[in-house]
This record gives structure tokens, C-alpha cells and sequence, in this order.
């Protein structure tokens, strides 16, 4: 069985958004092409409330895409986005969501961000997406989605480490690419087991 994971497709991820991804609106017609072919379609949304340990807003003195250490390792702090409920958190209008069998929703914790569909970005705290594909016995996942180099990338990388069969259409994803961000995060995908098509 196998099911097409669809990360982050949101308004504040495409163009004119606060955490414009470029092209991102590409993608959205070759995903809704894609889904008819999945035993089960999932689609992420990143969810966070306002004031947000992930955002540079929260903390004096800096800026979006500084640096910081949290408890759970170093941080990339961005501007303010996909604040629950906003404009900004919605899917794009033409993502066909009708499709979707769960909608998971991720970075909802105050102090910690959640870049994976996987885990929270201490690596242990689950979402429940391992359990959920697990008892509907699916064993491959397609990945698609914003952005490749973070969100796509650490799903992928905690998909394929969890023993799932993990592909990642590069085709239908696109990178916010930060110093260097894309090749390491292809590097990573492959070194974990993902396949990068
Ligand atoms: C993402 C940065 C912050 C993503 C989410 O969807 O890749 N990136 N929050
Ligand atoms: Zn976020």
C-alpha cells in the first residue's frame, strides 16, 4: 500500500507569502495529477501559534535566518508564518484537498519547531503519522511538497529511518536553498535511504 505525502503546501510558502518558497505554486497542479494513483493521500500543514519559539519575533535582538541553540540543537529562526487559522496557513486555493484521508498538523508546540510530519524537532516527540500509515499497512510513501530542503527533507530522512520505502519527486518540490541548505539536505535523504526522483 502506498500513500503520497504532500508537505506544506501553503499560502505563506508560495510566492507573496511570508516564507516564500520560490516557484512554490509550480507544484500544485502536478500534485493534484499525482494523487489519483495513492491508496491514501496525506497532506501536512505547518500550524504554528502566535509567538512561536521558531520565529525571529520571539526573541530580541535578532533576525529572520539567524541561528540559535535550543535545548533540542540549533535552530534556523524565521519570520512570522502559518500562524494557526491565518491566511497565510491555508492550503494554496488550487490544492485539491477533497483527496486527503488526514490532514496532519505540525509545530503547534510553542517551544519546539516540527519540520518533519515525523517527529518534532527533538527527534522523539511523535506526531502520529508513524502509527496511522503503520495500522492502514503502508510501507511506501511519495513525498512532494515545500519545502524540499527542510520540511520535505527531514520527513523524508525520519520516513526512510522508521523502514518505510521513501521516493521524493524533486520534480513536484522546491527549496528555500539557505547557505548551501539544498545540497545538504539531498545529501542527507540519500544517506538515510530515500530515493530522490
Ligand atoms: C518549513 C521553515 C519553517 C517548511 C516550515 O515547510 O519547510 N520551513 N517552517
Ligand atoms: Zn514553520
Amino acid at each position: 500500500m502506498q500513500a503520497l505525502i504532500v508537505i506544506d503546501v501553503q499560502m505563506d510558502f508560495c510566492p507573496g507569502g511570508a516564507l516564500a518558497v520560490p516557484q512554490g505554486d509550480l507544484i500544485v497542479s502536478g500534485i493534484n495529477d499525482l494523487m489519483a494513483g495513492f491508496d491514501a493521500v496525506i497532506l501536512t500543514q505547518d500550524w504554528h501559534p502566535a509567538g512561536h519559539s521558531s520565529f525571529a519575533s520571539a526573541h530580541s535582538g535578532k533576525s529572520p535566518y539567524d541561528l540559535v541553540e535550543m535545548d533540542y540543537g540549533t535552530q534556523v529562526l524565521w519570520p512570522d508564518h502559518c500562524i494557526q487559522g491565518s491566511a497565510g496557513a491555508a492550503f494554496h486555493p488550487d490544492l485539491v484537498t477533497d483527496r486527503a484521508d488526514l490532514i496532519i498538523r505540525k509545530g503547534y508546540n510553542p517551544a519546539i519547531d516540527s519540520y518533519s510530519a515525523f517527529f518534532e524537532n527533538d527527534h522523539k516527540t511523535p506526531t502520529g503519522l508513524d502509527g496511522y500509515l503503520r495500522t492502514r499497512g503502508i510501507d511506501r510513501l511519495v513525498m512532494v511538497g515545500l519545502a524540499l530542503d527542510f520540511c520535505v527533507n527531514y520527513s523524508a530522512v525520519d520516513a526512510a529511518k522508521l523502514g518505510f520505502d521513501v521516493e521524493v519527486r524533486q520534480d513536484l518540490s522546491r527549496a528555500i536553498d539557505l547557505d548551501g541548505s539544498l545540497v545538504a539536505a539531498q545529501d542527507g535523504m540519500v544517506k538515510a535511504g530515500a530515493r530522490l526522483v
